[in-house]
């Protein structure tokens, strides 16, 4: 298997800012530095200049030169850049590049809630659908869910709702809490930065069926998820109670496509673990400070809720979840969980100002320490230490002045490193070397971006900036395979993500992924059968197929989607600017 690079010359095929950095990477055995134009839609000459021979790229075995027309700050469309004949996809210079990013990216979350109906209005007919998991045959309900045989319990939950978590009909509490936590970050950002516009967040800007109901439609969204990880908590007077369940899913997996109304699958719980519950008490802590101006009954809910768990971890902190589970739904384990509290210890302490939350924030070992807070291959479900620092460094706290200084030279450190890698990367991307090309790559990158984005907020320094813009190139098309992996954005985007539903690649008569669904990414692990038979050999920037069962390679998840619509809605208000 050959993939289609298509054209050598890699550009951002959406586009770069009018006053932001303007980069791209041009694949060619020629060693010496060659001319490249810039030509304007017209046809006509904008700008021209010379490449820098980069030599062989470690990520992608490709010998590569960049070139750089930062200098060219004149707005339009259809821009191309030629080099040696050879000419690159077109694409913008502007400063409204994201604003439609920022809300697809976050109508992903509205397109996979369970528990209700995908209204056409909302979202147009194609992608309408029955509400899955409400006990209508073939489906079992998520409102009555109770314990799997293997670990039984004798007590049913309410775990309705919430959202699925990617291509696959679980719900899962790890990557279900950092994702809303993201959400809420998105929303938080804009009470805490100068610039930051609240407004295409806000009651009546997205599409959810809450429209109009006076709270910021991207709190409505977070909601949806918070109630569901809140109802996953084990009941008062039960053993573990406060935990949360790790997960609830299928008993066995089920096959492609198929309509979340039509899997027939028994719905299970799956044990409590410290991790899930930790997670849950971080994301709730987070949702009681931002509810607490529209809806204060919520708010003390998610605040009890988080206090509870927190609790409940703290007297069970090490039960992890069998790295073996995996049937029916992914397993999500984790057995190292001092980035999950450190992550709670800080939310809780933000939001309670209570000091023996402040003590664990400060006793933590991953404290002060930038690459346990913010791994050099990206943070994620596994490594959570990074939203609570990120929270401390931006959200009004309780903590000393010095102290507020040490976390923010902790996230400054990590910043430094990931714009590094980026000035380091042939495509720009921040992220190190050619060894963190694992699953979900893209949402390694994206999180690495959050990071230089807040970094860049609080510091104005636009070395950050430049490396978040950076990051973005890579992913909507200067890269070694020449794809925009968000669908809907750049002239070779990627449209068969794996998705049960949006499995349009398989029947004519279902949807591809709507616009701003991002793809997971280059694994270089090759772990599913399509990525095993057909990426054999490949460089690990390239080990990625638009193939809809190469779910290691291709798959969409909330986790992966979040920082996108972060990071969409960061970019939005730059070019605003
Ligand atoms: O995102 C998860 C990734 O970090 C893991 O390496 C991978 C294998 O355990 O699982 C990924 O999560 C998948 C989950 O297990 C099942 N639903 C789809 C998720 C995204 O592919």
């Amino acid at each position: 298997y050959e993939p289609d690079t298509g054209s050598p010359v890699r550009v951002n095929q959406v586009g770069y800012l009018t006053n932001g950095p303007k980069t791209g990477t041009f694949v060619t055995e020629a060693t010496a530095a060659l001319p490249w134009t810039l030509n304007a839609a017209d046809g006509s000459e904008a700008a021209t200049g010379t490449t820098t021979p980069l030599g062989v790229d470690p990520t992608s075995a490709q010998n590569v030169h960049s070139f750089d027309f930062s200098d060219v700050t004149e707005a339009g469309d259809g821009y191309t850049v030629t080099i040696d004949g050879q000419t690159s996809e077109p694409f913008a210079i502007g400063d409204d590049l994201y604003s439609s990013l920022r809300s697809d990216a976050l109508a992903y979350f509205y397109h996979n809630r369970s528990g209700i109906e995908i209204d056409a209005d909302l979202v147009g007919a194609e992608y309408a659908r029955p509400a899955g998991h409400v006990n209508v045959a073939p489906n079992q309900g998520d409102d009555g869910v109770t314990c799997w045989a293997a670990d039984p319990c004798d007590y049913t939950l309410d775990a309705a709702g919430g959202w699925y978590d990617a291509g696959d009909h679980g719900k899962y509490v790890v990557n279900g809490g950092i994702s809303v936590a993201q959400l809420l970050s998105s929303y938080e950002r804009t009470l805490t930065t100068e610039g930051a516009d609240g407004e295409p967040l806000g009651d009546g800007a997205l599409a959810v069926p809450e429209q109009g109901n006076g709270v910021p439609d991207i709190l409505d969204e977070a909601r949806w998820q918070l109630e569901f990880l809140v109802s996953m908590q084990v009941p008062a007077g039960e053993e573990l109670a406060g935990m949360a369940h790790h997960k609830l899913h299928d008993r066995e997996w089920t096959g492609l496509p198929l309509r979340p109304d039509q899997d027939p699958q028994p719905r299970e719980l799956h044990p409590p673990s410290t991790a899930a519950t930790l997670n849950l008490a971080a994301a709730a802590a987070q949702g009681a400070r931002l509810f607490e101006e529209y809806d204060p009954a919520f708010a003390e809910e998610l605040r009890t809720a988080a206090v509870t768990a927190y609790a409940a971890a703290e007297a069970n902190p090490a039960i992890y979840a069998d790295p073996n589970d995996g049937v029916g739904g992914g397993a999500y384990s984790d057995n190292n969980v001092t980035d999950e509290f450190y992550w709670a210890a800080s939310e809780l302490f933000i939001t309670t100002g209570e000091d023996a939350y402040r003590q664990d924030v400060l006793g933590s070992e991953v404290h002060g320490d930038a690459e346990a807070t913010f791994p050099r291959g990206g943070f994620g479900w596994g490594s959570t230490a990074a939203l609570g620092a990120l929270s401390l460094a931006t959200v009004d706290n309780g903590l000393t002045a010095d102290q507020l200084a040490g976390v923010r030279a902790t996230l400054a450190e990590a910043a430094d490193g990931f714009a590094a890698d980026a000035q380091a990367a042939a495509y720009g991307v921040p992220l190190a070397g050619a060894d963190n090309y694992v699953w979900g790559s893209n949402s390694q990158v994206m999180n690495n971006m959050v990071v230089l984005a807040v970094a860049h907020d609080l510091t104005g320094d636009n070395t950050y900036r430049d490396a978040v813009l950076s990051g973005f190139d890579y992913l909507l098309g200067r890269n070694p395979l020449n794809l925009s992996y968000v669908t809907g954005y750049g002239e070779r985007d990627v449209e068969n993500q794996h998705h049960r539903f949006w499995a349009n690649q398989l029947n004519a008569s279902l949807p591809n992924p709507p616009a701003g669904s991002v793809a997971g990414g280059p694994n270089s692990a090759l772990q599913d059968p399509i990525a095993e038979d057909m990426l054999q050999g490949c460089a690990p920037a390239m080990c990625y197929i638009d193939h809809i069962e190469s779910y290691a390679t291709n798959e969409v998840t909330i986790n992966w989607n979040a920082p996108l619509a972060w990071l969409a809605s960061y970019a939005d208000d730059l070019g605003a600017g």
